[in-house]
């Protein structure tokens, strides 16, 4: 069995972080041809594996040593440089690699020094002080250090993963799943399918054929480091010396039992066997079925189950029992928002940005494959180091977007941009430049550390720039690797609402921000509207959009707090109000 396109992805970025190590650089022209190579091979539909050397070598992007290496990665499920590699550097100096301050060189300068090779090693090490006396660092560096490691939460062993990082394992090996024999169905469940921001495990459920090999494949899938268990209809894997994997087989006819039982949570699991009972019902892995009889009344289809305890169905991402089955029962959850139900996206990116990677026309067809109405193209602002464009090059882009309108009829496309919001709320250009644009996004891209209430005021200083129609990915974290700015939700909640001046939810899961929390507070105590947009950056990450969406249903967000969601005309009315105001 060749491996998927995701495992080849997977082992070539494992490839990317040790050769990191290896160079004592975060970026050489072997990382920067392997992570060519991934993006290509991410934007492909073909399968790679299997493709001979000069076959891979034809293809625009991938040079003769990634070529080698896909190969022997196909025949061998490893490649000889990562493993040799594992040996010099174990795999947890690619956690210490995540903490923002710690590149290569002081990973390596760590385990050369001080023998620290995990975080819980360099915690111990920060207490010590022994860090400021390695070169190069020093008394501030330790304290910085030590700081993001006790934001992120990761002081221990017990970490958990940012759900970008499992989503691509979980698809990765949902992927592989699928094509083994007599395999039905593969899906995540779990914390995954709940799209909870970090993930402990992944859970996986299959339905196949009685004949099929799939747990013992299961076990020997590439990038599986440990085997913890295996049986007949079960196993446990760890994959990538990082992540531990569940898989259940079960009969097809208990799909959707089994799909409930295992999505979670165990708090909302827990209150729905309560309501079970009180109908005379049992429900556990297997069936909804009545006590006593044993006669199943529900079993397949997870709606089936819901409808039978007089209920609708619960998208995954509400099942925490914070009130989602009451509102089950009395028809007030809000209609969970699809993909489909967005009709343009507010935050992309071209190449004119110094860190976009597809061409105008490239973004442009990719809105109308994805059956947008309009787009809003929003590169970077002059204030952005390195990736900002000058007002000369603004001017540029317009007429350029001037003369692809029509061509592109009936998408609507917008000329915006993504502003920087200053220390001081203030934002790039002046107020006249500002106002030729269409639209315009507003982000936090610097100056994380000041105090909530600053920050707070900064904010709300943009939000009352008539310039300003969204705020672009308002807190700035990244999961799992910062924080993000702290600030006065609610504050900042009501000049939103007041100013007509939206909260984007943006829809890359490293970032999935605004947070759920703070989305459903938004929808409960204010009238503030929201923009689904994906960021994109590449056409491949129009599809992000799905995630943009579950962090809505996550937040109980209803489709009419949507902005996007709205018809081209109606969207242009809002959007024109607050700029002409
Ligand atoms: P995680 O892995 O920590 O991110 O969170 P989950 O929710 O994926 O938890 P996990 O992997 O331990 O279990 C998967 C699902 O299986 C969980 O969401 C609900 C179900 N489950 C596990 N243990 C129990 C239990 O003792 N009782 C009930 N009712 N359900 C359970
Ligand atoms: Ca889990
Ligand atoms: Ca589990
Ligand atoms: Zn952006």
């Amino acid at each position: 069995m060749t491996p998927s396109n995701e495992s080849v992805i997977a082992v070539l970025r494992q490839l990317v972080q040790y050769t990191k190590l290896e160079d004592g650089q975060s970026q050489s022209f072997r990382t920067r041809a392997y992570e060519k190579a991934i993006e290509v091979i991410a934007a492909s539909s073909e399968s790679v594996a299997g493709l001979s050397i000069s076959e891979l070598k034809k293809i625009d992007g991938i040079g003769d040593s990634t070529a080698r290496k896909i190969v022997e990665f196909s025949a061998n499920g490893t490649i000889g440089k990562v493993e040799r590699l594992k040996k010099r550097f174990p795999p947890t100096m690619l956690d210490l690699m995540r903490i923002p301050g710690l590149g290569p060189k002081t990973v390596l300068l760590l385990q050369d020094r001080l023998g620290v090779v995990d975080v819980p090693g360099l915690t111990e090490a920060i207490e010590k002080h022994q860090l400021a006396s390695l070169p190069g660092l020093g008394a501030k560096s330790e304290e910085k250090i030590a700081k993001a490691i006790s934001l992120l939460g990761i002081h221990s062993n017990e970490t958990r993963t940012p759900i970008a990082e499992a989503m691509d394992i979980a698809r990765r090996v949902v992927a592989e799943l699928e094509g083994v024999e007599g395999v039905l169905t593969a899906e995540y469940a779990g914390s995954l399918r709940r799209h909870a921001e970090t993930i402990g495990d992944i859970d996986i459920l299959v339905t196949a054929e009685t004949d099929s090999p799939v747990t013992k494949r299961f076990v020997t899938l590439p990038g599986v480091t440990a085997v913890l268990g295996s049986g007949s209809t079960k196993a446990s894997i760890v994959i990538d010396d990082q992540m531990q994997v569940d898989l259940r087989v079960v009969p097809e006819a208990a799909f959707g039992a089994a799909l409930m039982y295992f999505t979670g949570s165990k708090a909302h699991n827990i209150a729905l066997r309560k309501r079970a009972l009180d109908r005379g019902l049992t429900l556990n892995e297997y069936s909804l079925s009545e006590i006593g009889s044993g006669t199943v009344v529900a079993a397949s289809t997870e709606a089936d189950i819901y409808h039978r305890l007089n209920l609708v169905w619960i998208t995954p991402e509400l099942r925490e029992d914070t009130g989602e089955i009451s509102a089950a029962e009395s028809g007030s959850l809000p209609r969970p928002i699809s993909v489909g139900d967005l009709r343009g996206d507010l935050h992309v990116h071209t190449d004119w940005s110094g860190d976009g990677r597809s061409t105008m026309v490239e973004m442009l067809d990719g809105a109308v494959l994805s059956g947008l109405d309009y787009i809003v193209i929003t590169d970077h602002a002059e204030n952005l180091a390195m990736n900002g464009l000058s007002r000369e090059r603004m001017l540029e882009q317009r007429a350029v977007i001037e003369e692809m309108r029509p061509r592109y009829r009936p998408l609507t496309i917008l000329h915006g941009a993504e502003l920087n919001i200053a220390a001081d709320g203030s934002i790039d250009y002046d107020a006249e430049f500002l106002a030729d644009f269409d639209f315009g996004v507003a982000s936090i891209h610097s100056h994380f550390d000041l105090s909530p209430v600053d920050q707070t005021d900064r904010l709300i200083a943009a939000i009352h720039n008539s310039a300003v129609n969204v705020i672009g990915h308002p807190s700035g974290r990244m999961i799992g690797r910062r924080p993000g700015v702290r600030f006065d939700s609610d504050a900042v909640f009501e000049a939103a609402a007041s100013t007509g001046t939206a909260l984007e939810i943006n829809s890359h899961l490293h970032r999935l921000d605004l947070q759920a929390s703070h989305l459903r507070r938004a929808v409960e105590t204010s009238e503030v509207m929201f923009a689904i947009s994906t960021d994109a950056h590449h056409t491949s990450a129009y599809s992000n959009a799905n995630w943009g969406a579950a962090q809505a249903r996550k937040g109980w967000v209803p489709l009419d707090r949507v902005i996007n969601t709205l018809d081209t005309p109606t969207f242009l009315d809002w959007a024109g109000r607050k700029r002409n105001s």
